[in-house]
């Protein structure tokens, strides 16, 4: 797929998204998604890249959907092109992805960050979901995943004023893992994922897989996957490296298998 509104490097074992329509400050429009989500998987296939970084330019991270491509939309052209269908593909990715947020992670550009596993925010950075000013809702996930990450009572006062909110009280709720400054806010998630591709990578899939399901099954349920990844990495390489590493008072070396 061309990558028209999206840079991406490499940075080792880093696979890098950046958002690139500065001009609109990263408005996500449907191609800008659609290339988004299959640099994800291209990262999920590459054997090379252990941890994927998302990131914005500019002013911002992203200022929500493109309001000037769906502002003419009707409930049957949504129906037929089901733009928010290709955001369940998020859901597949079974490498970290951590996300760097500058500026505006407004709408759309928020539930972007939510379908992230990290969350560094630059101390200037500014959430919200301003959709109620524009007469509609969050639609790719916001109202459940804010829900989930501060409890109800939070998230429903924050979507009906649409308003924005700083990263240290986003931080204070849960919503994000870190702030740092301005300058920072990259190094500090690169640092981040890089210390993440130094851990043993089926580890770090199947501690996701279990964290994923338990805001979606019965603790019992949660607990016997939880008990079955373990018992499964018991299979693998690294897991006889990451002991044999310990017993011998040297760093482990994770190959990922
Ligand atoms: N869509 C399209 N263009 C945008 C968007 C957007 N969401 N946000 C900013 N822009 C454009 C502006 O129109 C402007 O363009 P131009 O220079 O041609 O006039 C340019 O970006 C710069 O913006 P501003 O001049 O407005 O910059 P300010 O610093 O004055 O203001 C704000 C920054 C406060 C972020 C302001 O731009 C703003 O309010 N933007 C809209 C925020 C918004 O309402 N977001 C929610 C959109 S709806 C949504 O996300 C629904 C989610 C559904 C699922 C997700 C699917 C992808």
């Amino acid at each position: 797929m061309s990558k028209k509104f999206i840079k991406t490097y490499e940075d080792g074992p880093v696979g890098v998204i950046e958002l690139n329509r500065p001009e609109v400050l990263n408005a996500l429009n449907r191609q800008m998604i659609d290339e988004i989500v299959a640099q994800l998987e291209d990262y999920q296939r590459n054997s090379a890249i252990r941890v994927i970084m998302m990131k914005g330019n500019g002013k911002a991270f992203a200022a929500g959907a493109d309001i000037e491509e769906m502002k003419n939309d009707t409930p049957t052209s949504m129906e037929l092109a089901d733009p928010f269908a290709v955001w369940d593909r998020i859901a597949s990715i079974k490498k970290p992805i951590i996300t760097a947020v500058n500026g505006f992670a407004l709408g759309g550009g928020f539930e972007l960050a939510l379908h992230c596993d990290l969350i560094v925010a630059s101390e200037d950075a500014k959430f919200g979901f301003p959709e109620v000013k524009l007469g509609v809702m969050p639609g790719a996930g916001g109202t459940q995943l804010l829900s989930k990450a501060i409890g109800q009572r939070k998230a429903l006062e924050w979507i009906w004023l649409g308003e924005q909110m700083s990263a240290n009280e986003a931080l204070e709720l849960g919503a994000i893992n870190r702030v740092t400054s301005k300058e920072l806010v990259e190094e500090e998630t690169m640092r981040l994922a890089h210390q993440l591709a130094e851990q043993a990578p089926l580890s770090l899939r199947l501690i996701k897989e279990a964290v994923d399901v338990s805001s979606d099954v019965p603790l019992r349920e949660g607990m016997k996957l939880e008990r079955k990844n373990f018992y499964l990495l018991f299979d693998s390489q690294d897991q006889s490296e990451g002991m044999q590493a310990f017993v011998e008072k040297r760093p482990p070396h994770f190959k990922g298998e």
